[in-house]
């Protein structure tokens, strides 16, 4: 996608029987919700966190924290497929030592979207982000520095896996509201979980 920015396809197919459980796990304890953006709009998208820190926002902004929110109660911890993955993938792409502390959860339903935003909330920008995509299928779009820049459409499949960071990190993305073609594992659902290193 860019000199940094890589789609391994299904390069999480291997880890689908261990991650579904341990997605189970997480949502019993800190269920997905649909958080409200500083902008006052509720995200179409649902979210949950696990690892040390968790990505949140609300109308004072957007952060991380060490607690959910709504239980005050600390976030899941990582499984160990999850932090096993993360690191596989990014070696896999020429980031050897990256150590995720955060790992946002999202879910999609038919005509959830993303809209076009950067990731700039972490701390260390030299860190990649790992992004894990299972269930249906989703049309990203991959900008550039400025949110004008023209995007790039990139489908992501059940099992694909994209790592960027670099001189990419900081680009503009988002996902196209997402067309209802169930799939046979997950049904009418896309997951998505994006590892970083907030702190
Ligand atoms: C998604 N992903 O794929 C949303 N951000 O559902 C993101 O916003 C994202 O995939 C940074 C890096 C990779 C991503
Ligand atoms: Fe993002």
């Amino acid at each position: 996608m860019g000199p940094a920015a890589f789609v391994l396809r299904g390069f999480a197919l291997p880890y689908v029987d261990e991650l579904l459980p341990a997605i189970a796990g997480i949502e019993e304890v800190a269920p997905f919700r649909n958080m409200v953006t500083p902008g006052g709009f509720t995200m179409s998208v649902a979210l949950t966190n696990c690892g040390a820190l968790g990505w949140t926002t609300d109308r004072r902004g957007y952060r991380y924290t060490n607690v959910d929110p709504d239980s005050q109660q600390p976030w899941p911890e990582m499984p160990v497929a999850f932090d096993r993955l993360a690191r596989e993938a990014a070696a896999a792409a020429g980031f050897p030592d990256f150590e995720p502390d955060a790992c946002l959860v999202n879910r999609y339903l038919p005509g959830s979207r993303l809209s076009l935003h950067q990731d700039k909330n972490e701390l260390d920008y030299n860190a990649p982000i790992v992004s894990v995509s299972l269930g249906m299928t989703a049309t990203f779009l991959f900008g550039g520095q400025e949110r004008t820049d023209k995007t790039a459409k990139v489908m992501l499949y059940h099992g694909d896996v994209a790592v960027w960071g670099g001189e990419d990190r900081l680009r503009y993305h988002g996902v196209m509201p997402l067309k209802d073609a169930p799939h046979p594992r997950l049904g009418s659902k896309r997951i998505n979980f994006t590892f970083r290193k907030a702190a």
